[in-house]
């Protein structure tokens, strides 16, 4: 059966992107570890895995079933954790409506039978992967997010490493 690697997240505009992803080769250098690419991006609010390609549009339609806030994050320091090996962006504190919109995707995939990551949900952005060390960075100017799409994602591993294709994207309120 045809299976394709999904998951859920919101992904900011390609100037955020671009500025996150100057700071993640910066860090990349003084950790010697592998930077994200700027397109690659992004906050994951649900890990689903191995879908059957034949059950996405269910996904889609049972995803599309709820009423979520636009809100807005502030990205102001880079984080180490250690145990992956990776440096994160984070928005702490975060909102409590990302919260909710995690919360509501979280029901509206269980409602449809899906199962995904139950993890606690640790609003993260990677920046470096295989990171050694860091040093801690409060940055000059936060970063300001304004967020108002949701996005189902797909991930393709390639040649040149992981390639992130948006199936569908849904506009929050
Ligand atoms: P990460 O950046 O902390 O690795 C695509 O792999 C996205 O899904 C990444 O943002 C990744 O988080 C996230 N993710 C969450 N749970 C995962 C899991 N169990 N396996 C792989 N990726 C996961």
């Amino acid at each position: 059966m045809d299976t394709a690697r999904l998951f859920f997240a919101i992904q900011p505009d390609n100037a955020i992107q671009a500025t996150l992803g100057d700071i993640a080769k910066h860090q990349s250098r003084q950790s010697g570890g592998r930077p994200v690419k700027p397109e690659n991006i992004h906050l994951t609010l649900l890990f689903l895995g191995q879908i059957p390609v034949d059950r996405i549009e269910i996904l889609k339609a049972a995803s599309g079933n709820f009423a979520a806030q636009a809100f807005e994050l502030t990205i102001q320091r880079t984080l180490y954790w250690k145990r992956n090996q990776i440096i994160v962006a984070s928005a702490d504190p975060c909102p409590s409506a990302l919260f909710s919109l995690e919360n509501a995707l979280k029901t509206a995939v269980h409602v449809a039978k899906f199962s995904f990551d139950e993890r606690t949900f640790k609003p993260h952005i990677t920046l470096v992967r295989k990171a050694k060390r860091h040093t801690a960075t409060d940055f000059q100017n936060p970063v300001r997010w304004q967020v108002t799409e949701l996005q189902l994602i797909q991930s393709i591993q390639t040649e040149r490493g992981m390639r992130y294709h948006t199936l569908h994207r849904w506009q929050l309120g």
